[in-house]
């Protein structure tokens, strides 16, 4: 690592986003588009944005020009640790406060892991609109990668999967959460039409592989597609179609892109970057062998095919062994991972898929007919899928220390009938998180609060009897926690911590009717699970002891009615959000804080950058101390670096930058001690 030091450099990189008519699947929608430092788009692929790389030891400098007119905006680096320096996160009002529509941002840090990672929004739903591109961090040399080292490749290739809809992200997002009632399309669900759900679309309208997808245009006055989600019989949930408004669908499909075969092997980057749906995805003709999963290299797994929860990287190798003359090109296939959808629901089958080629250059001759169809696969609905991920062994083999402690969080849903209520909220242990109502970090550095709960949100008891509230959980540095999370819901759901990889030693399903306390029985006749019972707890492995390490990774799946069991040693100080990655659910609640403290505060993480000041005075006089949001002058034309250094010379700015100094002497000061 000295010698891998001695190289290392900086590594910039300039991203814009803002809103562009696009067809990303021939069907014309406003779409995000993420383009580099020439302003490069591709017509009509907007996104994903360019590839940042970088090596191991390097600082990243990615400066982000908000050009969305009126929107805020924060980036996440998805997986990336940000180690002493929470700054980076990049999570809208807990790490920063947003970045005001207008104005850049440059986000600064090293890099401490290798492996696949990904960019995206943490601003609202503006990644499933397209804010997303792909993170590779390579190793300082290549010999020390032990992925080429057992696999020498020749390609090097990055596939982004993604779900789409026509409608923009937030009417999505507004028509899931209601209120209950809201079409007067659904009745109480004790009267005569017993549909009790909420609205929200499980179809997407199509699925996209690196930013392309290919809707049937001619299926617009086709019947709607409709998708019975409910095993009890009359839950249906549709999916609209109708002309397009700004222009017209594209009648013609886009070429299929093209990954490479070459040499021996072939490598590939899998990211799921949808935000609700786990991914299928299968090669024809060829083996697909897993190396890395979430940037941890694994025990090389040879599988006929990769099931991929929202948010998690999978590389694999192909082996390019099936050169045929005349040179031939094969299917590369993307499905929806049925284990998505609620139990026993998929009827009629969701049978959506999104395809490339795999060809062997130069390219020429022509499609090798496919062993099956994806409406065909004759595994759609193996069961197994829920727990792909934990086969994957991390590549050296690990034993996790005995925890301090055991932490049990319970990962639920309420539903409510009140009319002007969301029908469906999600919590932790009882709790829909909302976020802070002051960003904490900087409000704890200004020492505009001086305490980390002083930044916190009450929004008081919801009709379930659902707090809603920040929900934080506060953890001491350099402790080791034990986590059973469990699923008390029929839908997976993939959990992602930031700052951290977790250790997973156990994960499975339970019997919904035997191992929960029972809550009575729901509108299917079904059993209504409340908490687990303690018989189960106390099945589990003792966490005071070590335990064999499973699977090591970011994000990850916990089964419909299931746990996951991992431990993480708090060696981070800083706010880290911990959530569901389904954008549902994270938008109604199923999220909480891991604040990694010492003495309750962070006394171990970095300065924030020299601009960190200055957006936190524009913002915080956005906002105001008091949570209002006062007018303030000078701050109304177009904002740039350039207008943020003028604004640094304002009198009121001035005024306030002076007393942000003071405080951040006085903060200083505090987390010294
Ligand atoms: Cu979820």
């Amino acid at each position: 690592m000295v010698a891998a030091l001695a190289q290392c450099k900086t590594v910039t990189y300039n991203l814009s986003v803002d809103r562009v008519p696009a067809s990303p699947d021939r069907y014309p929608v406003i779409a995000i588009r993420v383009s580099g430092d020439n302003y490069d788009w591709e017509e009509d692929r907007p996104f994903p944005g360019p590839t940042i790389r970088a090596k191991l030891g390097d600082t990243l400098e990615v400066t982000l020009h908000n050009k969305f007119e009126t929107e805020t905006t924060s980036l996440h680096f998805h997986g990336l640790h940000m180690k002493n320096n929470p700054w980076m996160d990049g999570v809208a009002d807990v790490t920063q406060c947003p970045i005001a529509p207008m104005t850049t941002f440059t986000y600064t840090f090293n890099v401490t892991e290798t492996g696949t990672f990904w960019y995206h929004a943490h601003s609202g739903h503006q990644y499933s609109a397209g804010f997303l591109g792909a993170v590779v961090i390579d190793y300082p040399t290549p010999e020390e990668d032990p992925v080429r080292q057992q696999f020498p490749y020749t390609y090097d290739q990055t596939i982004i999967l993604q779900e789409w809809f026509h409608e923009d992200e937030n009417s999505l997002h507004y028509n899931y959460r209601g209120p209950y009632n809201a079409f007067s399309r659904r009745r109480n669900w004790q009267g005569s039409e017993n549909i009790f759900q909420p609205n929200y679309p499980w179809k997407a309208h199509s699925l996209l592989m690196n930013g392309r997808g290919d809707y049937n245009c001619a299926a617009i006055n086709e019947t709607k597609k409709c998708f019975n989600r409910n095993p009890c019989g009359s839950g249906e949930q549709c999916i609209r179609e109708r002309q397009p408004l700004l222009r017209d669908c594209r009648t013609e499909s886009y070429p299929l892109d093209e990954f490479k075969c070459g040499g021996k092997y072939a490598r590939f980057r899998l990211i799921n970057g949808a935000g609700n749906v786990p991914f299928k995805l299968w090669i024809d003709n060829h083996d697909l062998i897993i190396v890395a999963r979430d940037g941890i290299e694994t025990k090389p797994l040879t599988v006929q095919y990769i099931i991929i929860p929202v948010g998690q990287r999978i590389d694999f190798m192909v082996v390019c062994n099936k050169y045929q003359f005349p040179l031939k090109k094969y299917m590369i296939y993307a499905t929806i991972a049925v284990g998505y959808l609620p139990e026993g629901a998929d009827n009629p089958p969701i049978l959506d898929f999104v395809a490339a080629h795999l060809t062997y250059p130069p390219g020429v001759g022509e499609v090798h007919t496919p062993a099956f169809l994806p409406a065909e696969d004759p595994t759609r609905t193996e069961g197994s899928d829920e727990t792909f991920e934990y086969k994957l062994e991390p590549l050296v083999e690990t034993m996790s220390p005995p925890a301090d402690e055991r932490i049990i969080l319970l990962g639920g849903e309420v539903y409510s009938m009140l009319p002007g209520e969301p029908l469906e909220e999600w919590t932790i242990n009882g709790i829909t998180h909302t976020m802070p109502k002051f960003a904490i970090l900087p409000h704890l550095y200004l020492a505009h609060a001086s305490t980390i709960n002083e930044c916190l949100s009450n929004h008081g008891v919801g009709p379930m009897g659902n707090e809603r509230r920040t929900n934080i959980l506060h953890l001491e540095y350099g402790k080791t926690y034990e986590f059973i999370l469990l699923g008390v819901s029929g839908q997976q759901h993939p959990w992602h911590l930031h700052g951290y990889y977790m250790d997973f030693i156990a994960a499975g399903r339970l019997n919904r009717s035997t191992d929960f306390e029972s809550l009575g029985v729901d509108e299917c006749g079904f059993d209504r699970p409340g908490s687990v019972k303690q018989s189960v707890i106390d099945s589990f492995p003792d966490y005071k002891e070590p335990a064999k390490v499973l699977s090591r990774g970011d994000i990850f799946t916990v089964p419909r009615y299931g746990y996951s069991i991992f431990r993480v040693k708090m060696d981070n100080q800083g706010p880290w959000l911990f959530h569901c990655h389904v954008g549902w659910h994270l938008g109604m609640g199923m999220a909480m804080i891991f604040s990694v403290e010492k003495n309750g505060s962070y006394p171990g993480i970095v300065e924030p950058t020299v601009d960190f000041p200055a957006y936190m005075s524009m913002a915080l006089g956005r906002r105001g101390r008091d949570g209002s949001f006062p007018p303030i002058n000078g701050t109304s034309e177009p904002l740039g670096s350039a207008a943020i250094s003028s604004l640094r010379g304002s009198p009121i700015l001035s005024a306030f930058f002076i007393s942000s100094l003071v405080s951040i002497l006085f903060a200083v000061q505090q987390y010294v001690k």
